[in-house]
């Protein structure tokens, strides 16, 4: 009888063991959702996933919408979750809105990976219900962006004048950090005012035209923070048109090719690069893992690297230029 039963666990065990390593040898289909296709970021972060995915024998599906938005975003992820892949990463569009579509996913036991975006407050498996059921979070620490923007903002006038955030729209959980960061930090600058932030619904020609009427109702005004890749160039642009290169300072989150002219001339003070590539890398890593029987931790921070006209030229930051 005992003997029997000690066989019935080593078989047992066997089997587990045969499982996992039958996991460790299926190819992998894992998802990847942009928050647009048509974006340096994005695209980017595509290239760091494939060379994850290639890293772990996976294939890699990416798929997303042509804009920033969860009205668009929805059918995506409903075509990705009928090709049933084994995980989902998605940067989602909305805090909010995006919950309910991604519980389908959830539902249909696809395992999901925030990567960039988070939906509810991003604090994943507390076991709480509502939108923590994703499995982790891979991003930049975007309220320490936004602080370290509003640091390079303030040293570039001086500690002192106007200046305003020019940011997508509300609800996106990254660029609202950004803004909190921004604001917060400019808390400890009593000489700089923060008028009203100017939403430009991710067009570049929007943000631009905004630096010509908030200037227009504040011939004082020093400095803009663009909050993400299209809302910088849109501010450099608009600071261009309006005339006003010397006098007032743009400071830019995200480095696609397209700003580093605009660094390089001081049209841009500073960007704060994210690394879209290792947002991409370690979040296929965690899927694998997680497909493999690993635990994974709820939350992956990545980095920055601050660029300027004074070492944009240098390999080690250049590198963190995007490619698009
Ligand atoms: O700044 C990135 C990304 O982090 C943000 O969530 C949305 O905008 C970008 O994709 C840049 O366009």
């Amino acid at each position: 009888q005992k003997t029997l039963s000690a066989l019935a666990a080593v078989a047992l065990g066997m089997g587990a063991l045969v499982s996992n390593a039958e996991a460790q040898n299926k190819k992998f289909t894992i998802a990847l959702v942009p928050g647009l296709t048509t974006d340096a970021f994005y695209v980017t972060m595509r290239r760091g996933a494939e060379a994850a995915a290639k890293a772990v024998g996976a294939d890699l599906i990416f798929q997303g919408a042509p804009d920033f938005n969860p009205v668009t975003q929805s059918p995506v992820l409903d075509a990705v979750i009928a090709r049933h892949p084994d995980a989902i990463l998605i940067a989602p569009t909305d805090k909010t809105q995006m919950v309910q579509p991604l519980k389908k996913a959830a539902d249909a036991g696809i395992p999901v990976i925030t990567v960039d975006t988070f939906i509810g407050n991003g604090d994943y498996q507390t076991g709480k219900g509502g939108a923590e059921f994703p499995l982790s979070y891979v991003a930049s620490d975007n309220v320490l962006g936004g602080k370290m923007a509003a640091r390079a903002l303030a040293k570039a006038i001086n500690d002192k004048g106007k200046v305003y955030v020019s940011n997508v729209k509300p609800g996106i959980s990254t660029t609202d950090q950004r803004e909190e960061g921004f604001k917060e930090e400019m808390k400890s600058h009593p000489g700089i005012q923060v008028l009203e932030t100017q939403f430009n619904d991710d067009d570049a020609n929007k943000a631009a035209s905004q630096v010509q009427s908030v200037f227009a109702r504040n011939s004082d005004l020093d400095g803009v923070f663009g909050a993400n890749l299209f809302s910088a160039l849109g501010a450099a642009n608009g600071v261009k048109q309006a005339g006003q290169q010397t006098k007032i300072k743009v400071v830019g989150f995200d480095a696609p090719t397209s700003v580093v002219a605009d660094v390089k001339s001081g049209a841009i003070d500073a960007v704060i690069a994210q690394h879209p590539a290792e947002i991409g890398y370690f979040g296929v890593i965690s899927a694998y893992a997680h497909l493999t029987g690993q635990s994974i931790p709820t939350r992956i921070g990545t980095g920055f690297t601050v660029m300027d006209k004074a070492n944009i030229d240098d390999p080690a930051v250049a590198k963190f230029i995007y490619k698009d």
